[in-house]
């Protein structure tokens, strides 16, 4: 009876801080479904940068000059970091790292299906940039106002290198466009293979989003799937007419009475099967992750031993 009354206290505080929009941080009491949903879309977007690496990595041996190495190597490093963080907060939910990356080898928990294609070209690291980075800087804006405290305050950081890593995007495809015939060909070639991949990155329509309600409830999520994919589509077109490219969509147009872009539907057969695990590059995706994994055995052991050590001579004094 006494617990009970001191559950249905805590609920309320709970809630309470959420609707009065304050933070939730992890010495609070939380439902433990606010905390598993947590889990679930950290750990995914902590894999989701920790993957995300690779596209791009595989340009870093060919890229076309030292200046493009340099930028393309802090890039990707960016990424590893923003990784990190995210794994931090996720552990302050009681996740245990080597856990997550358990679950993200075996399949268990996701990536974002993004990091499931080829990058064929070198425009492909721009466009990687501009739409990939501008799309998850669209979906992570808001979650800087997440109600969980670690979350989104790991978001700000984030979200100021995204968007330093979608201009260094734009900025290499401008200046592919201003090159020659065969430049400006390799760009719109990778504008077409990316477009509707980036589309699907804002998740599954809202009418078949399971979690997005509950979500939204919890302040977790600040808008639906579909809200800001449309806020996507808008600010795209825009910088596609400033860079001279089209995007493959032939219902694209401006719809005056909504004041927002009409779009296509985006291949949702394609988008199920690719966070199934069935992408072009899924496979070789997860198996560099766990060669890498593997390979870094021994630097994991050798930190642990080294804190082991460290805590003991510490309890000693
Ligand atoms: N890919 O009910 P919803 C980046 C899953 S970071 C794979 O709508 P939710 C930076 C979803 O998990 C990109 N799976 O789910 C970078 C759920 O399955 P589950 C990552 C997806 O959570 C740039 C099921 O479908 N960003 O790009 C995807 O409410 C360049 C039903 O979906 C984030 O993770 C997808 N696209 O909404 C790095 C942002 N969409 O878990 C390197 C944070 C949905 O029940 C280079 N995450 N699913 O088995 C979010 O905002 C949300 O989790 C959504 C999905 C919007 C992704």
């Amino acid at each position: 009876m006494t617990s009970s009354i001191a559950e249905n206290e805590l609920q309320s505080h709970f809630e309470a801080t959420i609707s009065a929009d304050l933070r939730v941080e992890p010495r609070d009491w939380m439902p433990e479904g606010y905390r598993k949903t947590l889990i679930r879309q950290i750990a995914q977007h902590a894999h989701s940068e920790i993957i995300g690496m690779q596209p791009e990595g595989a340009w870093l041996t060919r890229a076309p000059s030292l200046r493009r190495k340099a930028i393309l190597t802090a890039k990707v490093q960016d990424e590893a970091g923003h990784g990190l963080y995210l794994y931090s907060a996720a552990e302050t939910l009681g996740a245990d790292r080597g856990d997550l990356t358990d679950k993200l080898l075996d399949g268990r928990q996701k990536y974002s299906s993004i990091f499931n294609y080829p990058t064929l070209t070198f425009a492909d690291v721009g466009v990687i940039g501009w739409l990939v980075d501008g799309a998850a800087i669209c979906n992570q804006v808001p979650l800087c106002r997440s109600s969980f405290g670690p979350y989104a305050r790991a978001m700000i950081r984030v979200c100021k290198e995204e968007s330093f890593h979608q201009r260094q995007g734009y900025e290499l495809l401008m200046t592919m466009m201003r090159g020659t015939d065969a430049q400006r060909e390799m760009v719109q070639e990778s504008v077409d293979r990316w477009w509707w991949p980036a589309l699907m990155m804002f998740g599954p329509p809202d009418d078949r989003s399971p979690n997005s309600e509950q979500s939204m409830k919890w302040r977790i999520k600040r808008h639906t799937n579909d809200e800001l994919r449309q806020r996507f589509v808008d600010m795209s077109i825009p910088q596609a007419e400033a860079l001279g490219v089209t995007f493959p969509d032939p219902d694209l147009r401006w719809n005056a009475e909504r004041g927002a872009y009409d779009f296509g539907e985006p291949d949702w057969s394609e988008f199920m099967q690719v966070i199934a695990g069935n992408g072009a590059s899924s496979v070789e995706r997860i198996a560099n992750r766990r060669a890498a994994h593997e390979n870094g055995a021994w630097v994991r052991e050798a930190a642990t031993a080294f804190a082991r050590r460290a805590s003991t001579k510490e309890n000693a004094r």
